[in-house]
């Protein structure tokens, strides 16, 4: 049985837990990330030395990166990810985006206006970090109004399920935003599915 390490409110652990809802795949899930169970004890720490969630679990086999553990169970299921070699590279291209571009500049937003982490409350560095953030928004814009349906084209992938939580942070934090066409069509899209309208709650932004 497939059991996932991480609490739900971890957006990097929902990405798991919706890849194996589309997937119709059978998990157990235990709770570990703070608040709830610290995943730095040895315990956790021997599954995966970052001390963070999530973290996969089948037998014997370990694995921790969300983006690794996605294309993993895509790649077990041959399914989520194109087949022809050019489209799966694209849609490779932007589950790394999303890690790596997308994500990063939204983090002293999100701490202060939706986490209220105390410390955060410098509005210069809040509309700086919305500011960055909206600038890599526009380039998810560009490319929805070209594909017209998903971020790699038109089939779902597992990109979209990267890509979707992060639009629904976008949606979820209380700013002022530009407002983007073809991300609110993809995102309406999205939570169109089961799995989508599970993992994309209001109670986890
Ligand atoms: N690159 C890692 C990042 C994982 C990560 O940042 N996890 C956070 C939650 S989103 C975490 O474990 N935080 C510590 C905690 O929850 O105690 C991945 O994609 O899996």
């Amino acid at each position: 049985m497939l059991k996932v390490l991480g609490r739900v409110t971890s957006i990097n652990v929902r990405k798991v837990l919706w890849a194996l809802d589309e997937l119709g795949l059978a998990y157990e899930r235990e709770d570990w990330g703070l608040p709830l169970r610290d995943p730095k004890v040895p315990e956790f720490l021997a599954l995966n030395p970052n001390g963070q969630v999530p973290v996969l679990v089948e037998g014997e086999f370990v694995l921790w990166e969300s983006n690794a553990i996605l294309i993993y169970l895509a790649e077990r299921e041959g399914r989520l990810l194109p087949a022809q070699l050019e489209l799966r590279a694209v849609a490779l291209q932007w589950l790394g985006w999303q890690a790596s571009e997308l994500n990063p500049p939204w983090g002293y937003a999100v701490n202060a206006l939706i986490r209220k982490t105390p410390g955060y409350d410098d509005p210069t560095k809040v509309a700086d970090s919305i500011a960055r953030w909206s600038a890599k928004m526009d380039l998810l814009e560009a490319q929805l109004a070209r594909t017209g349906a998903f971020v790699a084209g038109g089939e779902f992938t597992i990109a979209d399920i990267a890509v979707a939580l992060s639009v629904h942070r976008w949606m979820a934090i209380p700013a002022e935003k530009k407002a983007f066409a073809a991300v609110a069509d993809y995102y309406e899209r999205l939570m169109s599915r089961e799995a989508g309208a599970r993992w994309m709650g209001p109670e986890t932004p």
